[in-house]
C-alpha cells in the first residue's frame, strides 16, 4: 500500500488553445500528472464537461472551478487512499459527484485525477504504464486509424464527413504501420498541392483542403494509396468517421450532399461508397438515437465491414448492452472523457471484448501532450487506436509513445488482429 499524500490541479491549454484541467497526484515525493482532453462533435449522453460559462475572462471556457474542486474537495477525499486501488478511488469520485453524467463536479475534474492516479501507481510499481491495465502478458500493438483528411466539425472546408482515415492492414509491426501511413500522407500532400489546394491541417492533423465533396476526398486518398505502391483494401484500407449526429435532422441525413435524405437511401449510398472505395470501417454512420438505422446497416453489412459506435455508445456500458442486443455495431470507440473514470473505461473495454466487439481507443479533437491512451491501447489489447495524423505534436506524441512501447516489448511485440 502507498498512500496519496497530495493532489493539486491547474488550468493548462489543449491543442485547440482552449483551457483544460491538469491534475497532479503525489505520494510523498513521487508524483504523476494527467491532462483531460475535450471533444467538438460530442454525444448528448457523454459525461459532462464543466466550464466556467459565466466567467468572461476566458470567454466562458475556463476550468478554474474544476481546479478549485480538485484542490479543495477531491484532494481531501482521496488523501490517504491507496494509490494502487484505482477502483476504490474512482468510486469515491463517482460518489462525490453523485449525478448520472458527472455534471456536479464535472467529468474533467474527475478524469484528470483518475488518470494521474493510474500513472502514479505504475510509477511507484516501477513498471511502464501499459503494464498497469488489464493485460499482463502477450501484449499486442494496435493498428493505427490514421486520420488524413479532416472535415465536418474538425475543419471549415465544407466536407460533410468528419474523418477520412487509413489503416495499414498488412503491417507486421507498429513501426511498419507508421511507415506505411507516412508514405501515403506524403503522396497525398503532393496530390493536394498539384490540385492547387492548401495543405493546411485540421484539428486532428489531417489535411483540410477546400473540397466539399466526400467522393473527391476519397478519390484523392485512393490515388495516394496507389502512388505509394499499396493496394487499397489489402495493404491499406480506408476508414471513415461520419459523425452523423452533426448531419441529422427530422429523421433525415445530409451525409452524401447538402440534401437531406432518408436512412434507406443513406444506406444505399453507403453501400456504393463501400464497394467503390473498398471502405473497411465506418464510425457513427447514423445519429445517436436512431437505433433502427444502425441495425438496418448491420443487417445489410454484406462486405462485413467494421461498424463503430462512438456518439452512439459514449463509452457507456448500458448503451453498449442496448447496442449488442439491437445488433447495432461490431465495434466500439473508447474515449475516457466520455465516461469520466479509468475504472469505468476498463469495464467498458472488458465487456465489449467479451461480446466480441472490436475496441478502438480514441483521442479527442481537442487533445494534449498526454500520451495515456497509447499505453491504454496496449494494456487492454485493443485492436486499433485512433489518434489523428502524423502531424500536430499532440497526435504524433501518441504514435511516438507506441513506438517506444514496441521497442520496450522487443521481440515479443506483435500486432493485434485486424479481423
Ligand atoms: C470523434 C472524435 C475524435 P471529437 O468524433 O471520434 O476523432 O472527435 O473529439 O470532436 O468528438
Ligand atoms: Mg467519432
Amino acid at each position: 500500500m502507498r498512500k496519496i499524500t497530495k493532489v493539486v490541479a491547474r488550468q493548462v491549454f489543449d491543442s485547440r488553445g482552449n483551457p483544460t484541467v491538469e491534475a497532479e497526484v503525489y505520494s510523498n515525493n513521487v508524483s504523476s500528472k494527467a491532462i483531460c482532453p475535450s471533444g467538438a462533435s460530442t454525444g448528448s449522453l457523454e459525461a459532462f464537461e464543466k466550464r466556467d460559462i459565466s466567467n468572461k475572462k476566458y470567454l466562458g471556457k475556463s476550468v478554474l472551478n474544476c481546479v478549485k474542486i480538485i484542490n479543495k474537495i477531491i484532494a481531501k477525499k482521496i488523501k490517504n487512499q491507496n494509490v494502487h486501488d484505482q477502483e476504490r478511488i474512482d468510486h469515491i469520485l463517482i460518489k462525490l459527484d453523485g449525478t448520472k453524467q458527472k455534471s456536479k463536479i464535472g467529468s474533467n475534474s474527475i478524469l484528470a485525477v483518475s488518470m494521474a492516479v493510474k500513472k502514479l501507481s505504475a510509477k511507484i510499481k516501477k513498471i511502464p504504464l501499459y503494464k498497469n491495465f488489464i493485460v499482463k502478458k502477450n501484449f499486442k500493438l494496435p493498428f493505427p486509424l490514421m486520420n488524413i483528411i479532416n472535415g465536418g466539425a474538425h475543419a471549415n472546408n465544407g466536407l460533410r464527413i468528419q474523418e477520412f482515415m487509413i489503416r495499414p492492414d498488412s503491417a507486421k509491426s507498429f513501426s511498419e504501420a507508421i511507415r506505411m501511413c507516412f508514405i501515403v500522407i506524403n503522396k497525398l500532400k503532393k496530390l493536394i498541392i498539384n490540385k492547387g489546394h492548401s495543405t493546411s491541417v485540421g484539428d486532428e492533423g489531417g489535411f483540410a483542403p477546400m473540397i466539399n465533396d466526400n467522393e473527391k476526398a476519397l478519390k484523392l486518398i485512393t490515388q495516394a494509396i496507389k502512388k505509394s505502391g499499396f493496394i487499397n483494401g489489402k495493404d491499406i484500407s480506408i476508414c471513415l468517421d461520419v459523425a452523423a449526429n452533426e448531419l441529422y435532422r427530422n429523421n433525415k441525413y445530409s451525409i452524401h450532399s447538402k440534401k437531406y435524405i432518408n436512412s434507406d437511401l443513406t444506406i444505399k449510398k453507403y453501400k456504393n461508397l463501400i464497394k467503390k472505395y473498398k471502405i473497411s470501417s465506418i464510425e457513427d454512420p447514423f445519429a445517436e438515437n436512431d437505433w433502427n438505422s444502425w441495425n438496418e446497416l448491420m443487417k445489410n453489412n454484406i462486405f462485413n465491414i467494421q461498424i463503430v459506435g462512438d456518439d452512439l455508445y459514449v463509452t457507456n456500458l448500458e448503451r453498449i448492452k442496448i447496442g449488442f442486443l439491437n445488433n447495432s455495431s461490431n465495434a466500439v470507440l473508447v474515449k475516457l472523457n466520455q465516461i469520466g473514470t479509468v475504472t469505468e473505461t476498463l469495464e467498458v473495454i472488458k465487456f465489449s471484448q467479451l461480446i466480441g466487439f472490436k475496441t478502438i481507443i480514441s483521442h479527442r479533437s481537442g487533445d494534449s501532450e498526454d500520451t495515456f491512451i497509447a499505453d491504454l491501447a496496449v494494456g487492454t489489447n485493443s485492436n486499433q487506436i485512433k489518434t489523428g495524423s502524423l502531424a500536430r505534436s499532440e497526435r504524433v506524441a501518441k504514435y511516438n509513445q507506441l513506438l517506444r512501447i514496441e521497442e520496450n516489448l522487443g521481440s515479443s511485440a506483435k500486432m493485434n488482429n485486424i479481423n
